[in-house]
């Protein structure tokens, strides 16, 4: 059997419409599996606080403007930034939660009216593909009704629609789908699970692999 030292941490990926919980489900997942002992740390995509980052941000709230495939490439870029310190985290063990990644970007983009293929190949093309994808499932009307949307681009009801329509043509097979309608802990519980399985899995040696597989 692998030693521990060789084992590898498992890049977990958390993707769901605005509001459907991602975010509270990351950290208790967080607390979860640091209380059990394991190397883990809490990533999220867009990271704003790089320089690309900051222009991506300044673009969700409003205070700029720019085309379509510039602010596409621009959430990509974000996550070239990150590729080579992500390859690091896992192969020296560390299991890595992120909340949105490439799909988010692909479902986001492609809701504006871009070409999905577009979308998805060159610009995403060698980033490390997630180990496990979760999606946290509900309908755009009832992530509508949850304390409200905040005031960024992209969190509107009609525009969320679409974006759910986005997500529906690029799951595949190897998703977990978890209904995000759920009490808070059983969603919790339920991706513990799913969670775990993954993290032992890619601890008994499961290589690392690049998108799209
Ligand atoms: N978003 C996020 C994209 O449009 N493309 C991407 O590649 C990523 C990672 O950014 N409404 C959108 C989805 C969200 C917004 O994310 C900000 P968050 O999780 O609210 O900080």
């Amino acid at each position: 059997g692998s030693k521990k030292s060789d084992s590898r941490g498992a890049l977990i990926v958390l993707e769901g419409l605005d509001r459907c919980g991602k975010t509270s489900q990351c950290s208790r997942l967080l607390s979860s599996l640091e209380k059990s002992g394991h190397a883990v740390e809490s990533w999220r995509f867009p990271d704003r606080n790089t320089g690309v980052g900051k222009m991506i941000s300044s673009y969700l709230a409003n205070d700029s403007h720019l085309d379509d495939r510039a602010i596409h490439l621009l959430f990509s870029a974000n996550r070239w930034e990150k590729r080579s310190l992500m390859e690091s985290k896992l192969r020296s063990g560390t299991t890595l939660i992120v909340d949105r990644y490439s799909f988010s970007g692909v479902a986001f983009s492609s809701a504006k009216g871009l070409d999905m293929e577009w979308c998805k190949v060159a610009p995403e093309i060698g980033l490390l593909a997630p180990d496990l994808v979760v999606y946290l499932e509900i309908s755009p009307e009832q992530a509508a009704e949850r304390g409200g949307y905040g005031g960024e681009r992209y969190e509107k009801l009609e525009f969320q629609k679409r974006v759910a329509e986005s997500y529906k043509t690029l799951r595949d097979a190897t998703w977990k789908i978890i209904d995000a309608t759920l009490p808070i802990e059983d969603v919790e519980k339920q991706l513990r699970e799913i969670v775990m399985e993954c993290v032992l899995t890619c601890g008994e040696g499961k290589p690392l692999s690049e998108l799209w597989p």
